[in-house]
């Protein structure tokens, strides 16, 4: 009887002291920072293929997700010099990528490097 009031002492206090260890070790959890996302769609716009809308404004503070959309039935790039290498998106379709954090106003460019006369849009990080 009094081995099974020790193993029942021992248990509990096992248990105490490994929860407070774990609360010492354990890592903190890192809060990631909500990102923002921003859809830019190609389409046309008084007969010239086009990345609309032709201004996004972006927070500095967060990684942007693109949400791309080529809505025409032909290939059409993407690209945004020094940040995101061209990217050739098949017709009608939907690609998601990360824009890394840029600089409290940087103004960037978006271009279809594909075709010289696909009119682009810009974006500006607040
Ligand atoms: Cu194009």
């Amino acid at each position: 009887m009094r081995n099974i009031a020790y193993a029942i002492l021992l248990t509990g206090i096992t248990a105490l002291s490994f929860n407070s260890f774990a609360k010492k070790t354990s890592p903190k959890l890192k809060v990631t920072a909500k990102k923002q996302v921003v859809a830019i769609i190609n389409k046309m716009v008084d007969g010239k293929k086009t990345w609309v809308p032709s201004h996004h404004s972006i927070n500095s503070t967060q990684e942007t997700e693109l949400v791309l959309v080529n809505t025409l039935d032909a290939v059409h790039g993407f690209e945004i010099h020094g940040y995101i290498k061209p990217i050739a998106l098949l017709p009608l379709e939907t690609r998601k990528i990360i824009l890394k954090k840029i600089p409290k106003n940087t103004k960037i460019k978006i271009s279809c490097h594909m075709h010289p006369a696909h009119v682009g849009s810009t974006i500006v990080a607040k």
